[in-house]
């Protein structure tokens, strides 16, 4: 079995994962976490028990003894900064290697298409030659795969979000990380349309109540997704470390939400 598959494995022990997502430093600004030293806050959630951790190279480097051997790093190897007039954030940049990600002790690495944008040649090319370099190093390559471009009124359009995973994997993706499309019946259209290549669902803004949030997990899985790929809705609750365990215990142990948030 080539290594990359074994690999997954390692990101979905039994076939789903929660991964906590955290580049919003880069691709947000420090806002999103008030300006705070963020170290305490990402060990806890690490010892949570979440799967993975998706991290841009300098805070993989610099937070190595909170995830190594403890989670397994997926590194995210494009991003941008809000601080680009608007009109450019539909481009994502390289900002690491694959090489980077083998040296680290990565379990995989990510990247970012926005499908629909007008550079998307240029995204795709990029993801060609970051999927190329995993290919040929053995490591599996996540895309989080995000219709969005002036002309897409909305993103979350389970029409749009199909096709967007569709051309994720016809690029090659091993996994996907997509929109939550709003209902059962539209994201079951946008898990079916990737025959097979797990889907885990991006968090999005912090939701009004942390229930609810679990539901639309719930709701996601029930669909056939594999997962989820959180930031905001971890980090910005107010016990972010509970939060984890709550979507660990959905996930993994197929809690009802209402007996998740209690743990
Ligand atoms: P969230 O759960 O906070 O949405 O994190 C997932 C993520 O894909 C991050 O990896 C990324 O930084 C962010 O969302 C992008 O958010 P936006 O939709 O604002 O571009």
């Amino acid at each position: 079995m080539s290594s990359y598959i074994t690999k997954l494995d390692e990101l979905f022990p039994d076939g789903r994962s929660v991964i906590f997502a955290f580049d919003h430093g880069f691709e947000h600004g420090p806002e999103d976490f008030s300006y705070r030293m963020t170290r305490d806050l990402v060990k806890k959630i690490v010892e949570s028990g979440v799967d993975g951790i998706m991290l841009l190279p300098g805070l993989a480097r610099i937070y190595k003894e909170i995830w190594f051997r403890k989670t397994n790093l997926v590194l995210k190897l494009t991003s941008k900064t809000n601080l680009r007039p608007e009109s450019q954030r539909f481009l994502q940049s390289p900002v690491g290697y694959v090489e980077e990600a083998i040296d680290l002790g990565a379990t995989a690495v990510a990247a970012t298409v926005y499908w629909g944008a007008p550079e998307e040649d240029l995204m795709i090319e990029r993801w060609m030659s970051i999927r190329k370099e995993a290919n040929r190093l053995g490591i599996p390559c996540i895309q989080l795969a995000y219709p969005r471009g002036p002309h897409i009124e909305n993103r979350y359009d389970f029409k749009i979000v199909a096709y967007g995973v569709r051309a994720a994997i016809e690029s090659g993706a091993d996994a996907i990380k997509t929109y939550y499309t709003g209902s059962y019946e539209t994201f079951k259209k946008v898990v079916d349309v990737a025959e097979g290549v797990p889907v885990l669902m991006a968090g999005g803004p912090k939701a009004k109540d942390f229930l609810s949030f679990l539901r639309q997990i719930k709701e996601c899985l029930e669909a056939g997704c594999k997962g989820v790929a959180v930031g905001r809705n971890i980090f910005q609750n107010e016990n972010p470390a509970k939060a984890a365990k709550a979507i660990i215990r959905v996930v993994h142990d197929e809690l009802e939400p209402e007996e998740a948030i209690k743990v």
